[in-house]
């Protein structure tokens, strides 16, 4: 798909607003543009939201709530469902818009679309199940049950790097609970969000429930911290980075509101001397050169056992000799661009104070002579005990770091304060059972032969220390977007007390 078509294909204006609240509005805060990175042209225009669209966005989530609630769940999910069904239509033109603003390549775009519609599928059989449990009681003819109701309008704010996928993750599961909520995208990535509430628009018009789904592309101000700090939205869920969760975590908290973070990741894989090496490198490559590694879940450590280190090293230089670099819309393209020329300049600055500390550049790390912000995939070789490998360097960049024993290499993959993804590579069964034991990886997602990248949506996502605990997408992450009621009825002609109490 050509760019010229893209926003064409999407029913996007070139100059758009980013202000929905019940129903498109004028968008009267400034304007941005979104820019290619591959290019550095803008693609499109944004009217961004100002305080009145931002109270307007809260107020129609506030109303719409009000009657969705009351909705049943099944019905709330065929919604859903045809959302899911308008995003299949939309993959390819909405997969080559994610492309477009964030530099990913054209199979991880529209992936990010397929991971939209299967959350979409999960979604939809949840709201035929938001089940709750049903208790013994103590006390006779008394029955005693847990329900889940729906919790109230949801404020989401999400990161560039999946600016389509997460959102969707919660968004969907908001609304089969019977949430509303307001959007808040990131501004680098503006257009895919007008484009997905487009599509949520076409299905929600004349229904009576267009205030379910709303958006305020913004600013921290007006936008960001007047989410945060309001007591009409429950709930915060928030992706980006460990310094913006921490705000917004201690924000929401002083109003005793909820946060669901997905923050940080510095993720590890481990290498083991028995790894079968080729499927490692592949682990290893992915996880670290795509999305130009600017995934949560990207592989930033490469963990190896030394007896294999001189070999690993020999073909990982080799398979980063060869990667594929250039426009993420091209066939053929394995790494795109960073998202924007700051990202670029952060990764080399990582990279000079790696070499600071005992590091050496193995492969990579050369900037091509042509437009756009790229960079060229690094793999650098690290002493264990380098500061920098504590930091989350949001680039191509993968730390090799050379180890003696298992021991050693689960003490480097939870040394760190991140804990996202971790991945180990054995052929030992006992050896990945240490890994995935009480005393082994500490993070949220641990994998045996798989990188830390790509995780599908039927699991829990989400991760522990500073990458914040929350959960999202599948398992029952639901729960986090409703309220949970426990409910005792009596069904006797007596009033027994609780713990066998009498009272008069
Ligand atoms: C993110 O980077 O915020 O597991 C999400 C993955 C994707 C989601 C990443 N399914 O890499």
């Amino acid at each position: 798909m050509k760019r010229e078509s893209v926003l064409a294909a999407l029913g996007i204006e070139p100059i758009s607003s980013g202000a929905y609240a019940g129903g498109w509005r004028e968008g009267s805060g400034p304007s941005i543009e979104s820019i290619d990175p591959t290019t550095e042209q803008p693609i499109g225009t944004v009217r961004m939201a100002d305080a009145a669209d931002y109270e307007a966005a809260v107020q129609a989530s506030v109303d719409a709530f009000e009657q969705w609630r009351m909705v049943p769940a099944p019905q709330r999910g065929d919604y859903v469902r045809q959302i899911g069904n308008a995003l299949r239509e939309y993959k390819e033109p909405l997969g080559a818009l994610v492309s477009m603003e964030v530099g990913k390549i054209r199979a991880e775009g529209e992936g990010e679309i397929q991971e939209m519609i299967d959350i979409a599928d999960f979604a939809v059989g949840l709201s035929r199940q938001l089940y709750g449990l049903t208790i013994a009681s103590e006390r006779p003819r008394h029955r005693m049950f847990e329900q889940w109701q729906p919790l109230g309008p949801v404020g989401i704010i999400s990161a560039f790097n999946f600016p389509a996928a997460v959102w969707s993750w919660n968004a969907f599961l908001a609304a089969v609970c019977g949430d509303s909520m307001i959007w808040k995208p990131s501004p680098v990535t503006p257009l895919t969000a007008v484009a997905i509430q487009n599509i949520c628009h076409e299905v929600m018009e004349g229904s009576g429930f267009e205030g379910v789904f709303n958006l305020t592309v913004g600013d921290v101000d007006p936008v960001g911290a007047a989410m945060v700090d309001d007591p009409r939205l429950p709930l915060i869920a928030a992706t980006g980075s460990v310094r913006m969760g921490r705000q917004v975590g201690t924000q929401v908290a002083k109003r005793l509101g909820r946060s669901l973070l997905e923050l940080g990741g510095n993720n590890a894989i481990i290498v083991m001397d028995d790894a079968d090496l080729d499927l490692a490198v592949r682990g290893a490559l992915f996880a670290a050169a795509g999305t130009a590694g600017q995934r949560c879940t990207s592989l930033r450590r490469l963990i190896v056992h030394k007896d294999i280190a001189d070999l690993l090293a020999k073909k990982l230089i080799a398979a980063y000799g060869q990667i594929p670099m250039g426009d993420p819309l091209e066939e053929g393209t394995l790494v795109g661009p960073l998202v924007s020329q700051s990202a670029v300049d952060n990764t080399k600055a990582a990279l000079e104070i790696a070499l600071e500390q005992g590091g050496e550049l193995l492969a990579g790390g050369n900037e091509p002579d042509r437009q756009g912000f790229f960079l060229e995939p690094m793999l650098v070789k690290l002493p264990k005990d380098a500061p920098i490998a504590q930091q989350e360097t949001f680039g191509p960049m993968m730390y090799f770091i050379e180890v003696d024993s298992f021991e050693e290499a689960l003490a480097v993959n939870n040394g760190v304060p991140q804990g996202l993804s971790s991945a180990i590579f054995t052929d030992s069964i006992r050896t990945s059972e240490r890994f995935l034991s009480a005393e082994g990886s500490d993070c949220g997602i641990a994998n045996v032969n798989i990188g830390t990248s790509g995780a599908e949506i039927g699991g829990a996502f989400g991760g522990e220390k500073e990458t914040g605990g929350g959960r999202q997408a599948g398992s029952d992450s639901w729960k986090a977007y409703m309220r949970r009621q426990t409910v005792t009825v009596n069904w006797s002609t007596d009033l027994p007390l609780a713990q066998g109490v009498e009272f008069g």
